[in-house]
């Protein structure tokens, strides 16, 4: 894969989010969600690529723009032939949130980002709109914590990892009434949970490097965000595993269907014949090169928010590459107008 797609795919994330930002506050979510999508795209539509979105804003009658199955990027486009070789490009897979925790936008509160994962044809679990129950956890307890088993088992075996107590442990949790007895059984476990309202992918990536004081995340969230945390998670060598929900009796409120069985028949037609399948952070990003990017919007445990000056603004994002085996913190000051100074510090 191209390997100057991992600095364009910083313009991307830090476009989304230099235009999300704009709405950081104001309590209008779809906006926030919508402009992110429209830069995102534009952005994305420049880079000299053969670009299919598997993951994105829904189905293509829902969604206008970064829909299932559209193609992004220079060489997808009809008068493509003049400038790319379609025999030396090889086809790419992108997986994308424009904006993730449009609701911590729309309030100004912490931990939302634009994110996106980028593998070769077939290298991303086209994740349906589903639930997934998440278990993410640092390297030192790849393997080892097992979605299967109680959260209590899971942060005894985590704090054997960590060479910790329990009581060190910090577990991020989403705040939701489905997740009250997991709560519950953490806090008797003698850990500590940090609620969230949303955001589950920074959450999922934080524990992938240390220092971030959060050390696993579990509960239920969103499908499709859990590939592209699993991306991230495969690059860093961190645990993730993803186990899709079907019942709406599990998740207690939401986007899913409201029958159990009609939502088994939906998977069913979309090719997952064992709807109980855990799925290992390989097995969501397979693809034997993976890259992934995220800009904070908002300020997070990884990233600054976005921060506009007199002129400018200034963002701060993640790369991460399974094929350089790199994690880069990427500082950027946008300069749009004339500057009357350039703040460094
Ligand atoms: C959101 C969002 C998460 O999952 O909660 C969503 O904040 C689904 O959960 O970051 P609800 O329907 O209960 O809100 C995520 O988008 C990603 O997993």
């Amino acid at each position: 894969m191209e390997s100057t797609l991992g600095l364009e795919i910083i313009e991307v994330v830090e476009q989304a989010a230099i235009a999300s930002a704009k709405w950081m506050g104001k309590g209008e979510k779809n906006t926030a969600d919508q402009v992110a999508v429209e830069a995102m795209r534009e952005r994305m539509n420049k880079i000299h690529m053969r670009g299919r979105i598997v993951i994105g804003e829904g189905e293509r009658d829902d969604a206008p723009m970064l829909y299932i199955g559209e193609e992004v990027g220079i060489c997808t486009r009809e008068d493509a032939k003049a400038y790319c070789n379609p025999e030396e490009l090889i086809e790419i897979d992108i997986a994308v949130d424009p904006c993730e925790g449009t609701n911590l936008v729309a309030y100004g509160q912490n931990g939302s980002m634009a994110v996106l994962a980028i593998s070769e044809k077939g290298g991303l679990f086209a994740a349906p709109d589903f639930y997934m129950k998440k278990l993410a956890a640092p390297p030192a307890a790849k393997g080892k914590v097992d979605i299967n088993k109680s959260a209590t088992e899971n942060l005894k075996i985590l704090g054997e990892c960590l060479e910790r107590n329990v009581e060190e442990l910090v577990v991020v949790v989403m705040d939701r009434p489905r997740h009250k007895e997991l709560i519950q059984e953490i806090r008797s476990a003698g850990a500590r949970v940090r609620l969230i309202s949303d955001g589950d992918v920074s959450a999922a990536i934080s524990c992938g490097f240390a220092g971030t004081n959060i050390h696993a995340l579990m509960g239920i969230g969103a499908a499709p965000e859990g590939v592209i945390s699993a991306a991230a998670m495969r690059c860093l060598g961190g645990h993730f595993q993803g186990q899709l929900i079907y019942d709406p009796e599990v998740v207690k409120t939401g986007l899913i269907g409201e029958s159990r069985e009609g939502n088994l028949a939906r998977l069913k037609e979309m090719g997952i014949d064992d709807p109980d399948r855990v799925y290992t952070d390989s097995e969501l990003a397979s693809g034997e090169t993976v890259l992934f990017a995220a800009c904070g919007i908002t300020p997070g445990t990884l990233m600054e928010g976005v921060r506009f000056f007199y002129g400018g603004a200034r963002t701060q994002s993640l790369v991460i590459s399974s094929q350089s085996q790199t994690a880069r913190f990427v500082d950027t000051i946008h300069i749009q107008e004339q500057p009357k100074y350039i703040e460094l510090k």
